[in-house]
């Protein structure tokens, strides 16, 4: 159809998007980074909230400031006298006006780049939520979807010696997105991790895997590779000098992979011993310190390392008071000494995937990891987009972290209906993270039948290790009925209790009746350790959850005051809420 004279593209044509959303970066872009150098973008950005995506719409990203006649066009915006943000950080925690918006924002900054002669070069974001679409020296780049997974984009052809880059934040809940638009967190805004640039050779190691074979005999290791470049064909060389490994590895178009015998002392929370790894492909290597630790299952036990284990575990949101969800290093390790102190040895990481600062840093503390997708709720389980996008943000998690021993589950999903549409689903995610990773256990946290009183999930035939949230004492008024629901479930796999627990305002005291007081918090965990202790099945707990968190959902202006109270400590970690002791003093008996 023709346009009339007088259409002007940037405010009359609403099927703007559609010119972006040809250009996807989807997992197929990941290169393995773990240990290599890296060149920060992070700091000062130009920052505009641009909430009616004007930039998208106008084409901002284009910089024409004069018009075909030579004269000057009036500007909606000014990169250079935009207001200044750190990135990485979360929009929310930068300024009180920011706190709710939620839609598009427009970061801008410019970067100079000298050719130290290496002939690729590509940007990685560690998370950018939820849309993001990258621009550099004018061009588009590509959109990534997905809030919490890293992506990565070849630049190699759009650097230059000056360079401007510039990113669209949207981080608007809709209802075909993974989450979907009901959450109970805090959905903040912005580039909250990393931005940076890793130069490559022409040819290079695009992806690296190792780990012990989960044969029960704690002496194969088993590497594969892939290489990515012209020289597909040659020889990779592993090193692990502690356990004098120097192995040359076949390399036969971009693929190699091999069984290497070896001795070494296994990983575990108690005895966390990583060893320095490198691979090196001509002239690209990657460097790494990996832990060596077989986890599976047996009946209705889940082992570690031959030796049946119990996860003794919290549960935890990625979210700081101070930041946001851009946490720190000093913020995380916090929360793994707040959980040794509790005598934990696990923890889920809940409701998607953290940095991969966590997995790291629980590689070196010891501490279990349960990793999770946010299938969360009501997902358009019959929509095959939202498929590809929670399909790819579990590729994305499970190649980043599949290096780490602390990590042992990967969740599918949290809390979901059981429909045919959300089996079918869900199912082909445990099977894609199967696929990907037959070393680790597949779980989700399922939504028992309240009902009958039973744990009976379709999904459960897909899963290693059934995860069951249940807040009897709390949502389940009747406590009673969690007696009732183990004696009606017959389970031939491991249970974690993935969640239970119940709202206190820190500081709030009352009868154990009251709600919402640490007294009846308190009285609710004491029940639930003490039925859970009895069934044999029940193999982990991963109580709801270390600290408060951010929540629109939770208006009581008493007890809640938009957070979720139901933390065993306040939301700055400073206090102890009585429930810490019961786990503490459980954990530590068990
Ligand atoms: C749940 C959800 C979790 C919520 C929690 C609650 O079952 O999995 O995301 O925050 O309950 O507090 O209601």
């Amino acid at each position: 159809m023709n346009q009339p004279e007088n259409y002007v593209d940037s405010i009359h044509n609403e099927s703007y998007e559609a010119q972006y959303s040809g250009k996807k970066i989807t997992n197929k872009s990941m290169i393995s980074d773990r240990g290599r150098e890296k060149e920060s973008l992070g700091g000062y950005w130009s920052f505009g909230i641009d909430q009616y995506d004007t930039c998208l719409r106008a084409k901002w990203y284009e910089e024409v400031y004069i018009d075909q006649d030579g004269n000057y066009i009036p500007m909606d915006f000014s990169f250079d006298e935009w207001e200044k943000v750190l990135v990485p950080s979360s929009w929310n925690t930068n300024k009180e006006k920011y706190l709710l918006y939620e839609g598009s924002a427009v970061y801008t900054r410019t970067f100079l780049y000298l050719d130290h002669g290496e002939e690729r070069v590509f940007l990685k974001f560690g998370a950018v939520n939820y849309d993001a679409k990258v621009f550099l020296n004018k061009q588009y780049l590509g959109q990534h979807k997905g809030g919490s997974t890293p992506f990565y984009i070849e630049v190699t052809e759009y650097l230059q010696e000056q360079n401007r880059i510039l990113v669209v934040a949207n981080n608007t809940r809709k209802q075909d997105q993974v989450p979907c638009k009901n959450t109970d967190w805090f959905n903040y805004g912005g580039i909250y991790r990393d931005v940076e640039l890793i130069r490559l050779p022409a040819t290079y190691i695009k992806d690296f895997s190792i780990g012990l074979v989960p044969d029960g005999s704690f002496s194969k290791i088993k590497v594969e590779l892939e290489i990515e470049g012209p020289d597909q064909d040659g020889h990779a060389l592993l090193k692990i000098d502690q356990l004098g490994i120097d192995q040359t590895i076949e390399v036969r178009e971009g693929k190699g992979s091999v069984v290497i015998e070896a001795q070494p002392n296994l990983w575990s929370p108690d005895h966390p011993v990583l060893y320095k790894t490198s691979l090196t492909y001509q002239d690209d290597s990657v460097h790494d310190k990996i832990g060596f630790r077989e986890i599976r299952v047996d009946g209705r036990e889940i082992v570690l390392n031959g030796k049946p284990i119990f996860l003794k575990g919290i549960s935890a949101h990625e979210e700081s008071v101070k930041n946001g969800k851009a946490v720190t290093d000093e913020e995380i390790i916090e929360n793994f000494k707040l959980a040794k102190e509790m005598n934990c040895n696990y923890m889920r990481l809940a409701h998607y995937p953290h940095t991969e600062r966590a997995a790291q840093i629980a590689d070196e503390m010891g501490i279990l990891l349960w990793e999770e997708i946010p299938v969360y709720w009501s997902i358009e389980f019959h929509n095959p987009e939202t498929y590809q996008d929670a399909e790819n943000q579990l590729t994305e998690l499970i190649r980043r972290d599949r290096n780490r021993a602390s990590v042992i589950v990967w969740s599918v999903g949290n809390e979901n209906a059981d429909t045919e549409d959300r089996v079918s689903f869900m199912s082909a995610l445990a099977m894609k993270a199967k696929e990907l990773d037959p070393t680790r256990l597949v779980s989700a946290a399922c939504m028992l039948d309240h009902v009958n009183h039973i744990i009976a999930d379709r999904l459960a035939d897909y899963l290693d290790v059934i995860g069951a949230n249940q807040y009897y004492g709390w949502y389940q008024t009747e406590f009673n009925n969690l007696i009732k629901l183990f004696e009606n479930s017959n389970l031939s796999k491991p249970v974690i209790i993935t969640e239970f627990g119940a709202d206190a305002k820190a500081g709030h005291r009352g009868t154990v009746d009251q709600k919402g007081t640490e007294d009846c918090q308190q009285d609710i965990y004491k029940k639930q350790v003490a039925v859970l202790d009895q069934i044999p099945y029940v193999r982990g707990l991963s109580p709801w959850i270390l600290y408060d968190f951010r929540c629109p959902r939770r208006l009581h202006p008493i007890t809640q005051n938009y957070y979720n109270t139901k933390g065993l400590l306040s939301e700055d970690k400073s206090h102890k809420k009585l429930a810490f002791y019961v786990m503490q003093q459980y954990y530590q008996g068990k």
